[in-house]
C-alpha cells in the first residue's frame, strides 16, 4: 500500500498551519476561513510573493524568515512555505515585471489559445481587458495588479485637487457649489449643480454679462483631466473664438461642479453660449478625459437633452484637446447661428446632415 513519506506530512501540515494562522491574523471576525492553496507555489517568484505579500498598512506583517532547508524526521516541522521547498532565495521583494508598461498591460496571456491570431485581432479593436488568462479561477498576479494600479490613478484622479498655479497661470477665479467636501461631492451630485451663495454674488461682482460665450472650467470627477488638457485647449477656444469676432465672458474655475451647474451659472452671467470644459469620471486605463458640455442659453429647467458634449479629450488614446478645442470652436458658432444646442440643434440642422 502506498503511503505519504513522513517529511511530506510535516510540510503539508505546515502549510496549513501557516495559512490558518496567517487568515486569523487577517480576516475581519466572522468572515469565512478561506480554501487552503492547493498547489504548492512552482517558482521562487510565487514562493516569495506568498511570503511576503506587501499588506495593507493596518495588516500585522510576518517578520521575515530565516532561510532553512526543507525537515525531515523528528526534527521540528518548517514554519513556512519557503522553509518547506527549501526554495527561499534568501531576499524578499517583488521580481515581477510592471505590469502597467504599454507592452505589458496589452500582453495576451491565454495558456495555448484556440486561435491565437483572432483574439489578437479581436484584442486590438478594444483597450477593454481581453485575453488576460486565468490561474485556476483567479485572475493571474498581473492582472490583479494591474487593476489596482488602475483603480488608484483613478481613485486620485477623483479625490486630486486642481494644480492652483495652473489656474493662476490663466488667470481664473475659484468659486465653489454647494458641496462641502469632496466626500459629499460624491454622494450628492444635486449639490455639484448648485452654485454657493458665495459664488453667486462673486460671479455677480466679477464677470462681464451678456457675453456670447461664456467658458467655465469645473473639476467634475477628474482634477487630472483640467491638469492635463487645459493649457493645450483653454488658448485654441479662446483664440478661435475671438478670432470669429465672438465675445467672450470672464473664464472662472469651479470647485466641484457637475455639468447642470451651467444653468445657475447663466442665470447670472446671461450668456448665449456656455461651455463647461469638466472632468470625466475616469475609467480604469485612462483617468485624464476631459468633456466640453455646452448648451445654448442655460437657464433652471434646461436639462441634458438641451446640451451637446465633445468627449474623451486626452492625449492618452482619445481626441487631442487641440483638435477638439478647434471642434468646440466650429460647435459653438453653429449654436449662435442656429440659436439652439442639443435636440432643438439636431431639428433644425437635420437637413444639413
Ligand atoms: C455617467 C454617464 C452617464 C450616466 C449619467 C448619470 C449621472 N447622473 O451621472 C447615464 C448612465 C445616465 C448616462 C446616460 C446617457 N449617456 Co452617458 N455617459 C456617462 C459617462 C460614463 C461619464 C460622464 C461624466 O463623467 N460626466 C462628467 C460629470 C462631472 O458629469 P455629471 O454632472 O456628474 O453627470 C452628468 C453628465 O454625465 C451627463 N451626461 C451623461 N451622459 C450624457 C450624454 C449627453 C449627450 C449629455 C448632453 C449629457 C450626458 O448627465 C449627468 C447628469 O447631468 C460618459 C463617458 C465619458 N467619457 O464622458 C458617457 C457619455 C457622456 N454618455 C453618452 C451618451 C450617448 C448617453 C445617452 C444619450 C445614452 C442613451 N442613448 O440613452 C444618455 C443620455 C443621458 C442624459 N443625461 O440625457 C455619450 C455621449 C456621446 C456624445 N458625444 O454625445 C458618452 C460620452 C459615452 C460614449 N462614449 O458614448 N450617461
Amino acid at each position: 500500500m502506498a503511503t505519504t513519506p513522513p517529511d511530506l506530512d510535516a510540510i503539508i501540515a505546515a502549510v496549513i498551519e501557516e495559512l490558518r494562522v496567517e487568515a486569523a491574523e487577517v480576516r475581519p471576525a466572522g468572515t469565512p476561513a478561506p480554501a487552503p492553496a492547493a498547489e504548492p507555489p512552482a517558482t521562487t517568484a510565487e514562493v516569495a510573493a506568498n511570503s511576503a505579500p506587501v499588506p495593507p498598512a493596518d495588516i500585522p506583517q510576518h517578520p521575515p524568515q530565516a532561510a532553512a532547508p526543507a525537515q525531515s524526521g523528528g526534527a521540528a516541522p518548517p514554519r513556512t512555505v519557503a522553509e518547506a521547498t527549501g526554495r527561499f532565495t534568501g531576499e524578499f521583494g517583488i521580481d515581477l515585471p510592471d505590469p502597467t508598461e504599454p507592452e505589458r498591460r496589452r500582453a495576451l496571456q491565454v495558456t495555448d489559445p484556440y486561435d491565437a491570431e483572432g483574439l489578437a485581432n479581436l484584442a486590438a479593436t478594444t483597450p477593454a481587458r481581453l485575453g488576460v488568462g486565468r490561474s485556476g479561477p483567479r485572475p493571474k498576479t498581473s492582472s490583479l495588479l494591474l487593476f489596482q494600479a488602475d483603480h488608484g490613478v483613478a481613485l486620485d484622479a477623483i479625490h486630486g485637487q486642481v494644480d492652483p498655479a495652473l489656474l493662476e497661470r490663466f488667470e481664473l477665479f475659484t468659486v465653489t457649489t454647494r458641496v462641502a467636501d469632496r466626500q459629499e461631492y460624491l454622494l450628492r451630485p444635486d449639490l455639484g449643480r448648485r452654485l454657493s451663495d458665495d459664488a453667486k454674488r462673486d460671479l455677480q461682482e466679477r464677470c462681464v454679462k451678456g457675453a456670447q460665450v461664456q467658458l467655465v472650467v469645473g473639476d467634475g470627477l477628474s482634477a487630472a483631466a483640467i491638469d492635463n488638457n487645459l493649457e493645450k485647449i483653454l488658448p485654441v477656444i479662446e483664440q478661435g473664438l475671438t478670432a470669429a469676432g465672438i465675445r467672450l465672458g470672464t473664464t472662472f474655475f469651479v470647485e466641484n461642479a457637475r455639468v447642470g451647474l451651467m444653468n445657475d451659472i447663466n442665470d447670472i452671467v446671461d450668456a448665449e453660449v456656455v461651455i463647461l470644459l469638466i472632468g470625466e469620471r475616469p475609467g480604469l486605463g485612462i483617468a485624464d478625459a476631459l468633456s466640453a458640455y455646452m448648451g445654448y442659453r442655460p437657464t433652471a429647467g434646461k436639462t441634458d437633452a438641451d446640451r451637446d458634449l465633445i468627449c474623451m479629450i486626452t492625449e492618452h488614446g482619445g481626441t487631442n484637446p487641440l483638435e477638439a478645442g478647434a471642434y468646440v470652436v466650429e460647435f459653438a458658432k453653429r449654436m449662435l447661428q442656429y440659436q439652439a444646442s442639443g435636440q432643438e440643434l439636431r431639428r433644425l440642422t437635420a437637413d444639413d446632415e
